[in-house]
């Protein structure tokens, strides 16, 4: 495939060209947005972490030590914006979050240690996620209202009314904690499924309005389908409008702008009990997944290359602290990959374990997992 291939054009890790002030600026600016250099800094952090992740991940996944990966290099800059701005927790106080399969970046900002991340890629025991049953990314977190990610795309904007109904009605019961919302998060393509319209439409009944953030990374493909030659509207911020939802388009791979774009969102949603349609346009730097090889595509724009550029024009950061921070972060992906992969896989006992909660079912039917009479 044309400009396809593992190895960077001209320099090996899009390393940093020039660094021209000294003194430490106070902000970071991208047109009229404006984050603090402190903030920058954390985010741009937590990217470089994605991305190191990412990338094991995926050799991971070419050498046989993971069997299939699925990730978002080039969605880093939303998914760490997003993440870092989750309020945290369990129960309908705090946000839930709706996931697919490109939110490495959101977890890691929310503080997931990068082994849990590899142990579901390894398929390990200790997978907290699924017990290594599910394919990567496919996070669960119930201390955090992570809502087990599907690989049925989609159905997760079906979802998300009922954790923000709930939220609604609790914060109607308790107005100190009636700031929780929903996130849900999917790609374009799947937004053609009628689990997108389902969201839009419950989350807008006239007086019923919900606190959902639809978010909708546009990375223009599904799987190898483009966007442009399926979808005869140009944005996908425009099906806001008819339900009379706020709605936005934002250059996904510009933290600054992508940051801003959640806080407005994510602070309409909470005080006004009501949705927002948020649409990213993003990067998919490494095709759709390891089934069509995950090279690199060196066309498309790299957030993560153009923030470290602007971070060390602007005199944020300098050559070497950019390297210290790649340092780190590629030193914690390989410890995270060496303790998963000595930690034990699932048994043949296993198979059975936590697939069904406890229920009445099980005096009736003991040692029977399907709760069902048996077979004569
Ligand atoms: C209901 C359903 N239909 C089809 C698929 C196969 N499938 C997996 S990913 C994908 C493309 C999704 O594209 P998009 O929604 O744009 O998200 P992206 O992967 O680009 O982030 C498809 C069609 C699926 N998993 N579930």
């Amino acid at each position: 495939m044309p400009g396809t291939s593992e190895d960077p054009p001209d320099n090996e890790s899009g390393a940093v060209r020039r660094a021209v002030r000294t003194v430490a600026p106070a902000v970071v600016r991208s047109g009229r947005e404006v984050v603090s250099a402190e903030l920058a800094l954390t985010v741009f952090r937590q990217m470089i972490r994605t991305r190191a992740l990412e990338e094991r991940s995926i050799k991971m996944s070419k050498s046989g030590e993971a069997y299939f990966w699925i990730g978002g290099p080039g969605e880093e800059a939303f998914n760490v914006c997003l993440g870092l701005q989750v309020h945290k927790g369990h129960g309908p106080a705090h946000d839930y979050l709706h996931l697919h399969y490109r939110n490495a970046g959101v977890m890691l900002a929310m503080g997931m240690p990068m082994i849990d991340h590899v142990r579901q890629l390894a398929m390990r025991a200790t997978d907290p996620h699924s017990r290594g049953r599910n394919f990567v990314g496919h996070y669960a977190v119930k201390a955090w209202n992570v809502v087990p990610v599907t690989s049925v795309i989609e159905v997760q904007y079906a979802m998300a009314p009922g954790t923000a109904l709930v939220q609604k009605r609790h914060g109607e019961r308790h107005p100190d904690q009636a700031e929780g919302i929903s996130v849900v998060v999917g790609g374009e393509a799947g937004t053609a499924e009628g689990d997108f319209e389902t969201c839009l439409n419950w989350s807008t009944r006239p007086g019923q309005e919900l606190p959902v953030l639809m978010a909708v990374t546009n990375n223009r493909w599904g799987i190898s389908t483009d966007f442009q030659a399926v979808s005869a509207e140009q944005r996908i911020a425009d099906r806001a409008a008819p339900y009379g939802i706020r709605a936005e388009t934002v250059d996904g791979n510009d933290p600054v702008a992508v940051w801003n774009a959640l806080d407005r969102a994510m602070r309409y949603c909470r005080r006004e009990r009501k949705p927002f349609l948020l649409e990213a346009m993003v990067s998919r730097l490494h095709g759709h997944s390891s089934s069509s090889g995950a090279q690199r595509e060196w066309g498309q724009a790299d957030p993560l290359t153009a923030f470290e550029q602007r971070l060390v024009d602007g005199g944020a950061i300098d050559p070497a602290g950019v390297k210290g921070l790649w340092d780190e972060a590629k030193a914690e992906a390989d410890a995270a990959v060496v303790a998963a992969m000595r930690e034990p896989e699932p048994t043949r006992e296993d198979v059975y374990r936590d697939s069904y909660a406890p229920s009445e079912v099980d005096a009736v039917y003991p040692n029977d997992y399907t709760g069902l009479p048996a077979a004569k």
